[in-house]
């Protein structure tokens, strides 16, 4: 998808069509691969969305099929999500954490607050923020507010993997003792 974000600066006319039409390809294959998964009934919950104003599909979806071929329950609000919209999924799913993808930043200085605003909300609910995204590197979160920033799916697994296990949320799997 980086490669093909690269394609209108180079040709005219049909770059924007190839961003476009790749964009729905890759939606299509990842809500079918999405649908192979079936999270155990006592899974640990996951919600997350991407940022307001921020219209990229792909960067969330992806992460909420990563979360659930790890045996999360990823429930994804999708694109241009508003902050107080992270909340009230927060009380309807009581999740062990929130993720917000950031694509596309309109303002870094109000998107910080809001996201601030939105980690201290959490945090006196014990349920952590996770950000990344291609833009997450222009948010500034506030010093003392406990986000966890990454930038590749592993990292995200690691984090919410950890999360779970403090938790007592998921056990840790022995692999079985090898028969050769
Ligand atoms: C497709 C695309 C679009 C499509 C989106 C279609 C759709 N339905 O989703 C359209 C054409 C609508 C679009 C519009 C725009 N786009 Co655009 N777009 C892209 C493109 C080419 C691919 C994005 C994508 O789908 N990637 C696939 C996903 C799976 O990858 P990803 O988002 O990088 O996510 C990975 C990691 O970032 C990470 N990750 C993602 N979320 C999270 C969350 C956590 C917690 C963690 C730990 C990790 C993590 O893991 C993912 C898997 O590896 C990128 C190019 C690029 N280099 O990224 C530009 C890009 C994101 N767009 C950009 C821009 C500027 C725009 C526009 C402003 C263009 C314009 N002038 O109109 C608008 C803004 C619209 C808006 N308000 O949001 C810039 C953003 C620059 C920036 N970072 O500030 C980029 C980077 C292109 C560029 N090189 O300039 N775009």
């Amino acid at each position: 998808m980086a490669a093909i974000g690269e394609i209108w600066k180079h040709r005219n006319g049909d770059g924007i069509f190839i961003e476009h039409r790749a964009s729905d390809i890759c939606i299509q294959a990842v809500s079918r691969i999405r649908a192979l998964f079936e999270p155990p009934a006592l899974a640990p919950i996951a919600i997350g969305g991407a940022a307001p104003g921020d219209l990229h599909v792909l960067s969330t979806l992806a992460t909420s099929i990563v979360l659930e071929s790890e045996g999360f329950r990823a429930v994804n609000l999708g694109p241009d999500t508003p902050i107080h919209s992270f909340m009230t999924a927060v009380q309807v799913h009581q999740p062990l954490f929130v993720w917000v993808s950031i694509s596309m930043v309109h303002s870094a200085r109000s998107l910080s607050s809001q996201l601030g605003k939105l980690a201290a909300d959490l945090q006196q609910l014990g349920v952590r923020l996770a950000m990344g995204g291609t833009a997450v590197d222009q948010i500034k979160p506030t010093a003392d507010s406990d986000v966890f920033v990454g930038t590749t799916m592993i990292e995200l697994i690691a984090f919410a993997k950890g999360l779970a296990l403090s938790r007592g949320d998921i056990e840790v799997v022995q692999n079985p003792p090898s028969t050769t």
